[in-house]
């Protein structure tokens, strides 16, 4: 196993920009995913707001080795950068056959910050199948926002995944994502875990940029979902592009003009 980080590419980046999230199925071993259904049955200790996460964790515990993996490290450096901190950390479970699922809802309220985010990385040690109640999340919603469950009474998108995954399995999403935990129909308990970064330095360039003017970043951050409206997608678009101009402090850069567009505020100038 490689023990330096795994940075991501500035394809996976402008992905994480349009889509909000970024999967990786199955990296953890088994042998850490055992012990994490352990720990999650028994509980976890709060870890105050503002840890820092070098901090937050003893050596031995599972979240501990969790973000020690060259994968997980590597993702999470790319994204909130070195030294991040404690947001919360939470045990999500479905219990069985508890006949409801969590309405949809975004973590916060709205959050206006257009030039840095937070990320959740949820965590599910075993195997989530279809009847298990695997948290329901909506592509490209993160930078549409909203406030909490306001957004509660929509009940289905098109486009939206019910996550199925193979244990060990990492997600990690941007803060503003719409999400929900689904009704779990099985005998078994679904647990997963969340732990929320903050991040202490501008994230500006902090994963791998060798492939930052690939075309396939451009076509990425274009990327339509099905749940769009056909006008207001644009204003997603419009949003990634502010995104991404904040993350590689790239001032220029444009898909479709739209930012430059609206951007156009020639300054009052004298004709005498
Ligand atoms: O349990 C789940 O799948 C999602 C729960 C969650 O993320 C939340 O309550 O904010």
């Amino acid at each position: 196993m490689p023990t330096s980080k795994q940075l991501l590419t500035s394809v996976q980046a402008a992905r994480f920009v349009a889509q909000g999230f970024l999967r990786l199925d199955a990296v953890v071993p088994q042998e850490i995913n055992e012990r994490a259904i352990a720990t999650l049955t028994e509980g976890l200790p709060d870890v105050p707001y503002g840890t820092a996460l070098s901090q937050a964790f003893a050596q031995d515990t599972f979240v501990n080795e969790l973000l020690g993996l060259p994968v997980i490290a590597g993702a999470v450096e790319s994204l909130v950068g070195p030294e991040p901190t404690v947001d919360h950390h939470a045990i999500h479970i479905r219990e069985p056959r508890e006949g409801q699922a969590q309405p949809l809802h975004g973590d916060a309220i709205i959050d206006v910050r257009p030039d840095a985010f937070d990320i959740q990385l949820m965590y599910y040690p075993h195997e989530v199948t279809a009847e298990m109640g695997g948290t329901l999340s909506v592509p490209g919603s993160h930078l549409r926002r909203i406030n909490e469950t306001d957004v509660g009474r929509v009940q289905n998108l098109r486009g939206q995944t019910r996550l199925t995954c193979p244990a060990g399995t990492v997600v990690l999403l941007h803060h503003g994502i719409w999400h929900g935990g689904r009704r779990n129909d099985t005998a078994r308990r679904r647990y997963m875990y969340k732990l929320r970064l903050n991040p202490t330095v501008p994230q500006v360039r902090l994963w791998d940029t060798t492939d930052l003017h690939d075309p396939a970043v451009t076509a990425e951050l274009s990327t339509y979902f099905p749940w769009y409206e056909q006008a207001t997608a644009r204003l997603e678009i419009y949003n990634r592009v502010l995104l991404w101009r904040a993350l590689t402090g790239d001032e220029l850069f444009d898909i479709e003009y739209w930012v430059t567009r609206v951007s156009n505020r020639p300054a009052l100038r004298s004709h005498a």
